[in-house]
């Protein structure tokens, strides 16, 4: 009996040392999409699989004339600046990648006029999927899921080993 109380502890110990490892993160909304379109999750982990956040834009529909794509920080601090949309976001700042929900802000002005405002949040996860647990993967959009006409497809495959929303 004392063994088994023993073991049960460990058990105890073990689950919630696991439990406190694991993070929680967004996908708290669903992505921008329209003309322009955003992801709302990315994994810089240098495996080749959704490793840049891109504002991706579908051929059918009006193009960016100019765009100002801002990452921010918790605190507001601006870790990334693109006005090209050939130009993502490796998810590094100061040479460095640290996972974790940032504000994703762009402003665009299309040809033909339209302007396009947004504000929104990319959930960026740079290490062992395995580690995480997002929040509402239902709503989660990646790259690779981008269909080429305004918007993303959850029907698409992620591309992402599994753990990540699969
Ligand atoms: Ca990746």
């Amino acid at each position: 009996m004392r063994n088994l109380c023993l073991l049960l502890i460990v058990i105890v110990l073990l689950a919630a040392c696991t439990k406190s490892t694991i993070k929680k993160y967004g996908c708290d909304e669903l992505p921008l999409s329209g003309s322009i379109c955003i992801p709302n999750i990315f994994t810089p982990n240098d495996d080749g699989i959704n490793d840049v956040l891109y504002v991706r834009q579908s051929p059918g529909l009006p193009q960016i004339d100019t765009m100002v794509f801002r990452i921010l920080d918790g605190t507001g601090a601006i870790l990334f600046y693109s006005s090209d949309p050939a130009v993502g976001w490796d998810g590094s700042y100061n040479g460095k990648k640290k996972s974790g929900v940032y504000t994703i802000e762009i402003e665009a002005t299309l040809v033909g006029g339209q302007i396009v405002e947004y504000s929104g949040t990319v959930t960026c996860m740079t290490k062992n999927p395995n580690e995480y647990v997002v929040d509402d993967c239902a709503n989660c959009r990646f790259d690779n899921q981008f269909n080429g006409n305004g918007g993303f497809d959850s029907g698409l495959p992620t591309g992402e080993p599994n753990g990540v929303c699969p």
